[in-house]
């Protein structure tokens, strides 16, 4: 299935009212705590380049997005007053050298009293006349851009609005649902060209193609690895001829609805039993992870118990041996599976938050040896986040065993059959429910399958 993506935005008006309101009370909370009265969010300027007039990719702001979904409206304002209706100051200049942002329309609009200014100069008027009672939350490099406004993101308001982020609403499952949705479209498409023998960059362009997204618009740059590569955690190269053989494929690929993303990946093998082998097992990994997932779970005593999982997995694999705490405490497991579990999930890929212990700024590390682990909080109801874990022959981290009692429970001649194959992750996005887990991701495979 390659058609392109398209969703329909009819069912949305009654969970984005309630959203609005659920962000609403949010703001109460985080202005009564910062002693403000209105807030201010700033959607986010244009940046460029050294020397140059050509910008990067617009990112907005994420407060801004968590408001509305306008990815691509820079130089925009919210104002939000408790009891008023949101003021959304749009900024849509007369300009023939652009394409300028399109009239105010959709299912968010009505929640808005917005107006529209051509010139920077014109947001002023539509500001609170007292600056001294107002908060500002947004990336501010210009002093012209806080309009005088001298709070910009308090700690005081920013620790609430971030811990609360966590928790999606019902309009927010909305949108994740459906970028799970675009997404596996997407990789769908890529699969299919790994199997026709396409170049990495040829399967890159099948899945830009699948879920109708430039490459600014993915939510984070694909990574589309064929044999070796995908033991490289974040390769983002994209060969331009296949090679001579294509014995495994690595995709870690997303996209975005309404500004919010998903976060996938999928490995398959070509034709190699033994290696084919390993992916399925890592597949039935990955869901008994989930399977352990509900409210009052604590992520970072998860993302511990997979590496005992994977310590089972390498013996059963015969690519380790010994008792599965010894695989942990000589460091054989954070050898092939040297990242996190996951992260929270929601209009960032790697959402804010993930080690905050309450929205008062208490922050929780991640567990000593597991320094990348992004995500230590403990689970409740609607949090949304990924889970995937890996397996890979990195011989910078495998050397380092070398010499040390971990040398022994290794078997080198089975790393050597793995190298070429580069390595193994799958990851899903799911959100925890009163009775585990959501599995958003493979919901979405099923339908499409
Ligand atoms: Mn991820």
């Amino acid at each position: 299935m390659t058609a392109n993506y398209s969703l329909s935005n009819q069912d949305l008006r009654g969970p984005y009212s309630r959203h609005v309101e659920a962000i609403c009370a949010r703001h109460d909370h985080a202005m009564e705590n910062s002693g403000a009265s209105h807030a201010v969010i700033f959607s986010g300027n244009p940046k460029y380049a050294f020397l140059d007039d050509m910008s990067y990719p617009f990112n907005a702001n994420p407060h801004f997005l968590s408001w509305v979904p306008l990815t691509e409206l820079p130089l925009s304002y919210i104002v939000y007053t408790p009891g008023e209706k949101p003021v959304l100051i749009y900024y849509q200049p007369h300009d023939y050298w652009h394409v300028v942002p399109g009239e105010p329309d959709g299912f968010w609009v009505e929640q808005f009293d917005v107006r529209i200014v051509r010139d920077t100069d014109d947001v002023a008027q539509h500001l609170p006349a007292a600056r001294d009672k107002c908060i500002l939350i947004g990336d501010i490099d210009d002093d012209a851009l806080a309009f005088g406004i001298d709070r910009i993101n308090p700690s005081s308001a920013m620790h609430i609005l971030h811990y609360a982020r966590a928790i999606k609403t019902e309009y927010e499952l909305a949108c994740l649902r459906m970028a799970s949705q675009r997404g596996v479209t997407g990789h769908v498409a890529a699969e299919a060209a790994f199997r026709e023998g396409g170049s990495e960059f040829d399967i890159h362009q099948a899945y830009c193609k699948a879920v109708s997204h430039t490459e600014s618009e993915l939510p984070y740059g694909n990574i589309v690895a064929l044999n070796n590569h995908s033991a490289v955690l974040h390769y983002t190269d994209f060969e331009r001829t296949p090679p001579a053989i294509a014995k495994s494929f690595l995709i870690d690929a997303g996209a975005r609805v309404h500004g919010y993303a998903s976060d996938i990946t999928r490995t398959y093998a070509n034709d190699d039993t033994r290696f084919s082998e390993l992916v399925a097992r890592m597949d039935r990994l990955q869901l008994d992870i989930i399977h352990k997932i509900g409210i009052g779970l604590d992520y970072s005593s998860l993302h511990v118990d997979t590496h005992r999982m994977i310590a089972g997995l390498l013996v059963d694999a015969r690519i380790a041996t010994g008792d599965v705490d010894t695989l942990l405490s000589t460091g054989v497991t954070s050898a092939f599976f040297p990242h996190g579990l996951g992260h929270l999930l929601g209009i960032q890929v790697h959402d804010i938050g993930g080690h905050m212990v309450d929205e008062s700024g208490n922050f929780l590390d991640p567990p000593s040896g597991h320094p990348f682990l992004r995500l230590t909080r403990t689970l409740e109801e609607n949090m949304v986040f990924t889970i995937e874990p890996g397996v890979y022959v990195i011989d910078m981290l495998l050397e380092n065993l070398r010499g040390t009692s971990a040398e022994s429970h290794v078997n080198w001649d089975s790393v050597d059959w793995l190298r070429p194959f580069g390595g193994i992750r799958i990851e899903d996005n799911v959100r925890v429910t009163a009775a585990g887990a959501e599995n958003m991701t493979r919901d979405a495979f099923a339908a499409i399958a």
